[in-house]
């Protein structure tokens, strides 16, 4: 039993191939149909269309990433049941197609954030990377959401404010790219005021209350996907912990006991993200794949090097702050136990060789992808091998 390998695809606009992640060695292929508009449904005969495309290539459509929540139902506001009923018609219709896992996440506004998506690593090849004192400059002089101070220690706004000096002019508009990118998938990016206006909408939404509403959310739509035959898992905050003085609620293996005791069922999981959990040195990422483990429906590993200040870069998949060995050697024993193949990506990867001159999305090049899945395929095989 071996964990099922995929990889992310964004869509016949993806500069990476179908082909590409065929020849990574890859059965599986993770997407999402990100031309729907958020809260809309998604119908039969697109998702139709694009499993055929997958197929194609010889592969299965393995786990959809993301089936997107809409802004609405994390506030609770105008459209919101609405949204709820479609996002369980969408449900149907994936099922009816045949699909059988799917991500989402519960993060206000934005999804992942970071400050560079092009950190020079010793061996020049490219990096994600979130340096915290960039943020806070981004956050106090680029952005100017008002009252932000009070979200940070005098030592940290002194620190931006010199960080924020020092920048060309070319810096700063980078950094507001950065972190303006918007949702995965998507070239979008908010201006100023639209995202002061969205975080303004979340003053009253403190993280008692955000988490209220995901539970509400799961009461509604996890009755239906256990009756489908469908597993949902919901992707960590990245990073975990609150930004732009959002709450963030799924950042703790806390936060996940609580949501999963919300709505008890075999449908209701995790997308566990080794990346986002390990971004924080509190979790404790093998306890959590062994507390967790018949929860646990899809797998991104990828790992990350942090220091104490709060900044983090991601590292080679084998390389960085998270115990990979540890961690794959857990979920070999979980998928015995549950006598299951999980499915996982190599989450992100560095952009080097071919790829430093190709155009591609921020942390999805093919090759960096390709080093990561290798050395994660080579990992899981010697681990198997030794314990049977
Ligand atoms: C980043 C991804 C996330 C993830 C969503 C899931 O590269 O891991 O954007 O797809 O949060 O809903």
């Amino acid at each position: 039993m071996q964990m099922e390998q995929t990889m992310r695809w964004y869509g016949p606009n993806d500069p990476v191939s179908l082909w590409d992640i065929r020849q990574a060695g890859c059965t599986g292929v993770v997407t999402a149909l990100h031309h729907v508009p958020v809260g809309e449904i998604w119908t039969v005969e697109e998702i139709s269309k694009r499993k055929a495309q997958v197929e194609e290539a010889g592969m299965t459509w393995t786990v959809i990433e993301s089936l997107p929540v809409s802004e609405d139902i994390k506030k609770q506001t105008s459209a919101f049941q609405q949204h709820i009923e479609n996002y369980k018609q969408s449900l149907r219709n994936v099922a009816q197609c045949g699909l059988k896992v799917v991500t989402y996440n519960f993060m206000p506004i934005l999804d992942w954030m970071r400050t560079d998506v092009n950190y020079e690593m010793p061996d020049k090849s490219r990096a994600l990377y979130f340096e915290k004192s960039a943020f806070v400059a981004f956050d106090l002089f680029i952005l100017k959401r008002p009252s932000a101070e009070s979200d940070y220690t005098p030592e940290q706004v002194e620190k931006a404010k010199q960080r924020f000096e020092n920048m060309t002019a070319e810096e700063k508009e980078t950094l507001y790219r950065n972190a303006l990118l918007g949702l995965p998938g998507s070239e979008e990016r908010f201006t100023e005021e639209q995202i002061l206006t969205a975080l303004d909408e979340y003053a009253a939404i403190d993280a008692a209350k955000l988490k209220e509403h995901l539970f509400y959310f799961l009461q509604q739509v996890i009755p239906v996907a256990e009756e489908l035959g469908l597993k949902m898992a919901i992707h960590p905050d990245d990073p975990p912990y609150p930004i732009l003085g959002l709450p963030r609620i799924v950042s703790t293996e806390q936060d996940a006991a609580e949501l999963l005791a919300a709505a008890p069922s075999p449908a209701n999981g995790l997308c566990f993200c080794t990346g986002s959990y390990g971004a924080r040195s509190d979790n404790d990422l093998v306890g959590m794949v062994k507390r967790f483990g018949d929860a646990i429906h899809f797998l991104h590993l990828r790992n990350t090097k942090r220091d104490a200040e709060g900044n983090f870069y991601e590292a080679d998949h084998l390389a960085g702050d998270t115990d990979m060995y540890a961690v794959v050697k857990e979920i070999v024993q979980v998928m015995k136990h549950r006598n299951v193949s999980i499915p996982m990506r190599p989450d992100h990867g560095h952009q080097m060789l071919d790829d430093l001159k190709k155009k591609t999305y921020p942390g999805y090049s093919a090759i960096g992808r390709l080093r990561g899945l290798a050395e994660l395929r080579g990992l899981e095989l010697g681990i198997s091998r030794n314990l049977s």
